[in-house]
């Protein structure tokens, strides 16, 4: 007999809701990652995560993000923790870019609530964004943030509670498939009858045989004093711009921590999220500051503080979640993307309905790794 029933690989977001799926499915489960978690060191970290439904990137994800509302507002009440702060986004652009028509066909697409501004019109509710009159803005009201390091504490707290064991730091080395499957740590070998792999930034290590093109990068994450209130008791929402030059996005001052800002698009390529520089990148900082300059003239003081943390590009920037194609009780998340964050409770449900079952009811076809196989790197949709 195995060891373990089901063995996650990483306890990030998804690793942890994956551990949290199998144990309340009654597994004899086990959680390995290289660092105590929640750590700094991969992509679950940073006080904050946006959380939004209208979803730009594809309708395809509204299901999904009703679904883990639904999920999150359950976890809430079983740690007995607030995990969800409802206090919308606003998204601004051109008319004729990505995020704007993209947030209005979801939200046509699945009957979501939005309203929508011109520049003059966002520039009387919220004084201190700068919006240029080229752009126009669509708010969310059933948006929010997610606090990063308590949600992935909580799913772990959680599978705990379910009889889930946790092996952290522990290196992990190679895996082998089989019957049983064989895990190779620093620390000796495991086996298990079904392996979940969401290793975020280490899927390239842990999945390499799938060569799913994956390409790591680096990000930076600052905070700022405010000058004048910019808070999210006076109102305030999370928000995203897109820009010529970049996507950017923010939260307001939601705690001492300050104000959070961030560009999405960009970062430089990393070979080995072990080895990288965590010191404020220059650039970074002058890309950051010169939005703020520019969107919310007035509004952020000194810095305040600084993080690096990791985004997983998949080649078309969606998630892929399926079972491995040569072991179907081998099952894997990876290539989040820098927007999977949000989804964890759905994807954890996923791998575990994927190694037990060999499908899911949740709609996530549309992930699988098979939409690569006929041209890899081509667009999904
Ligand atoms: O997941 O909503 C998101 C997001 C926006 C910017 C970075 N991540």
């Amino acid at each position: 007999m195995a060891d373990y029933d089901a063995v996650v690989l990483g306890l990030g977001g998804v690793g942890s809701a994956a551990l949290l799926h199998f144990s309340q499915r009654g597994l004899r489960v086990l959680g390995i990652d290289r660092f105590t978690t929640p750590h700094t060191y991969g992509s679950s970290h940073g006080h904050t995560r946006i959380i939004r439904q209208a979803y730009f990137e594809h309708p395809h994800y509204v299901p999904l993000l009703i679904e883990c509302y639904r999920k999150w507002q359950q976890l809430e009440q079983l740690v007995g923790k607030q995990l969800y702060h409802e206090i919308g986004i606003v998204q601004i652009g051109p008319e004729t870019g990505n995020v704007v028509p993209g947030v209005l066909r979801a939200a046509h697409e699945h009957n979501l609530n939005i309203d929508e501004f011109t520049s003059q019109t966002l520039r009387e509710r919220w004084p201190a964004f700068a919006v240029p009159e080229n752009m126009v803005g669509v708010f969310e009201a059933k948006a929010g943030y997610l606090l990063v390091e308590e949600c992935v504490r909580s799913q772990l707290a959680a599978a705990q509670q379910a009889g889930a064991e946790v092996q952290a730091p522990c290196e992990i080395l190679r895996w082998d498939s089989g019957k049983p499957i064989r895990i190779h740590t620093a620390t000796g070998m495991i086996t298990t009858d079904r392996l979940a792999i969401a290793a975020g930034p280490w899927a390239n290590t842990l999945l390499g045989e799938l060569d799913l093109h994956l390409e790591v990068r680096r990000k930076s994450v600052f905070w700022f004093a405010n000058k004048k209130d910019f808070s999210a008791q006076a109102g305030y929402p999370c928000f995203l711009y897109e820009l010529p030059h970049g996507v950017f996005y923010g939260f307001p001052k939601l705690d001492t921590s300050g104000i959070k800002l961030a560009e999405h698009s960009g970062g430089q390529r990393v070979d080995d999220p072990l080895t990288v520089d965590r010191q404020v990148d220059p650039e970074d900082a002058e890309r950051i500051e010169s939005f703020s300059r520019q969107y919310l003239p007035g509004i952020t003081g000194k810095q305040l503080d600084h993080q690096t943390c990791f985004y997983t590009m998949s080649p078309d920037d969606h998630f892929v979640v399926d079972r491995h194609p040569q072991d179907k009780h081998i099952v894997f998340a990876a290539g989040m993307s820098g927007h999977g964050f949000k989804f964890t409770p759905v994807l954890g449900q996923a791998l575990t309905d994927l190694a037990l079952d060999g499908g899911t009811d949740l709609p996530i076809e549309f992930l699988s790794v098979g939409r690569f196989s006929s041209a890899p790197g081509s667009p999904l949709f």
